[in-house]
C-alpha cells in the first residue's frame, strides 16, 4: 500500500462530518421547539450541588431561550459549596434560585434539565412531577437514564454539557456578540465548565477543544482567572486531611470514609477524591461520608475518580450499589468520574455523638465491603482473561 494513513484520515473526516450533522440537526430541532413556545416561562433545573458545567449550561440555556422570547429561571435544591463555584456565581452575577418547599412552581410552563437527567436534583423532581409540569428538554453528557420523558433530548458522550451547548452556539442558534456582556459572561462560564469537567482539558476530546476554541473569542480572560484562583477553605483542608489519614489501599484503589460532613462542605468529598488520586501507584480513589441535609435527613455521599481507562465509573458504581426499590441507581458517572448518594432513611437522626459513631461504623463497613467485593470481581475477571 502506498499511503496507509489515508483510510484512517478519511474515517476521521467522516466522524467529523457526522458530528457536525448531528449538532446542526439538534440545533434545528431546538430552534423549532423554542420558536413555538414564545411568551412562556421555563425553569432550568440543575443538580443539587451545581458544578461549573451545570451552572454554565443553565446560563447558556437562559440566554438562548430569552432570544426566543422565553423567560427562564435557574434553580437548584442543595448548596453551592466549592469556592470556585461560589466565585463563578458571584463574579458573573448569575441568578441561581435556591429551591425549598415554598418555591412556587406554578408560574412555569415547562422544565429543562441540563447536565443531569433528574436523578441528582434532590426533592425538586418529585414536586415537578407531582404538578405534571411538562418535561421539555434534557441536555446531558452522562449515561442515558430513564427518569424523564422529555420532548427534546440531546445526550452526547463528550467532555462537558457545556460542549453540547457550545455546539448550538457554533451552529448559530443565536448570534453571539463580543460586545454584549451577557454573551461574554455565558462564554466565560461555558469555558470554565468545559475546563473543570475535562480536568483542565486533560480528558478533553476533539469536540471539547473545538468548543473551547470557538468560545475563546468571547471569553473574558481576567474574569476567568478570577474564578479559577480561589483557594480551599480550612474545612476542606480538614476533610482532605481526614481522607488521607483514613484511606485503605487495595490493588491500587484508594478508599476512604470521612464520617459526618456538614452540608456546606459536601464539595470537599470530590476534592478529597481528586487529591487521593494523585498518590503514586493509585489509579482509582473513592471517598465517602454522611451528609446531613437541612431537614435532618442523612445521606451517604461518595465520589469516585479514576485514571484507568478500562474502569468505567458508571458501570462500577451501578455494579457496587445497585438500585433502590423504585428501580433508580444509587450511583453513576461518566468517563473518569462518578458519584453516589444513598439515603439512610429510617436510620437518620439522633444527634448523640456516640450513636452517630455507631451508625458511621456500620455505614463504613457496608460501603467498604461492597467496594472491595467489586474490586475482587474485577481482579478475578482480569485473572481469567490472562489465562
Ligand atoms: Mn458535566
Amino acid at each position: 500500500m502506498k499511503d496507509d494513513s489515508s483510510p484512517i484520515q478519511s474515517a476521521a473526516e467522516t466522524i467529523r462530518v457526522d458530528e457536525n450533522d448531528l449538532a446542526r440537526k439538534r440545533k434545528d430541532e431546538l430552534v423549532s421547539l423554542l420558536s413555538s413556545l414564545k411568551g412562556q416561562k421555563h425553569l432550568v433545573i440543575v443538580q443539587s450541588y451545581p458544578d461549573p458545567d451545570a451552572i454554565s449550561t443553565g446560563l447558556a440555556h437562559k440566554i438562548i431561550a430569552e432570544q426566543f422570547g422565553i423567560e427562564v429561571d435557574i434553580v437548584y435544591a442543595g448548596v453551592i459549596s466549592h469556592p470556585e463555584n461560589i466565585a463563578l456565581v458571584k463574579v458573573l452575577g448569575i441568578d441561581l434560585r435556591k429551591w425549598d418547599t415554598d418555591f412556587d412552581l406554578k408560574p412555569y410552563q415547562a422544565v429543562i434539565f441540563v447536565d443531569n437527567q433528574g436523578t441528582t436534583v434532590g426533592p425538586i423532581i418529585d414536586a415537578v412531577q407531582a404538578l405534571r409540569i411538562p418535561e421539555l428538554i434534557v441536555v446531558d453528557h452522562h449515561e442515558l437514564q430513564s427518569r424523564l420523558k422529555p420532548q427534546f433530548i440531546d445526550i452526547r458522550k463528550v467532555g462537558a454539557t457545556a460542549t453540547i451547548y457550545t455546539s448550538y452556539l457554533r451552529e448559530g442558534i443565536i448570534h453571539l456578540e463580543r460586545t454584549r456582556t451577557d454573551h461574554m459572561k455565558a462564554a466565560t462560564a461555558l469555558m470554565h465548565g468545559i475546563k473543570t469537567d475535562t480536568n483542565g482539558f486533560i480528558r478533553a476530546g476533539s469536540e471539547d477543544f473545538m468548543a473551547a476554541s470557538f468560545l475563546s473569542r468571547f471569553v473574558d480572560n481576567d474574569l476567568l482567572a478570577q474564578i479559577t484562583s480561589q483557594s480551599r477553605s480550612k474545612q476542606t483542608m480538614g476533610i482532605i486531611e481526614e481522607a488521607l489519614a483514613n484511606r485503605t489501599i487495595k490493588e491500587s484503589y484508594s478508599i476512604s470514609g470521612i464520617g459526618y460532613v456538614r452540608c456546606e462542605e459536601r464539595d470537599a468529598i470530590p476534592q478529597a477524591a481528586d487529591f487521593l488520586l494523585t498518590e503514586e501507584n493509585i489509579h482509582t480513589a473513592i471517598v465517602f461520608g454522611v451528609i446531613i441535609t437541612s431537614d435532618q435527613e442523612e445521606t451517604i455521599v461518595g465520589s469516585m475518580r479514576t485514571s484507568r481507562i478500562t474502569i468505567d465509573p458508571d458501570e462500577f458504581l451501578k455494579g457496587v450499589f445497585g438500585k433502590d426499590t423504585s428501580g433508580r441507581y444509587f450511583g453513576g458517572g461518566k468517563k473518569a468520574a462518578g458519584g453516589f448518594e444513598i439515603p439512610v432513611g429510617f436510620l437518620s437522626g439522633g444527634s448523640d455523638k456516640e450513636f452517630r459513631e455507631m451508625k458511621w461504623k456500620l455505614y463504613k463497613a457496608q460501603i467498604t465491603q461492597k467496594i472491595l467485593n467489586k474490586i475482587g470481581a474485577i481482579d478475578d475477571d482480569e485473572k481469567d482473561s490472562e489465562k
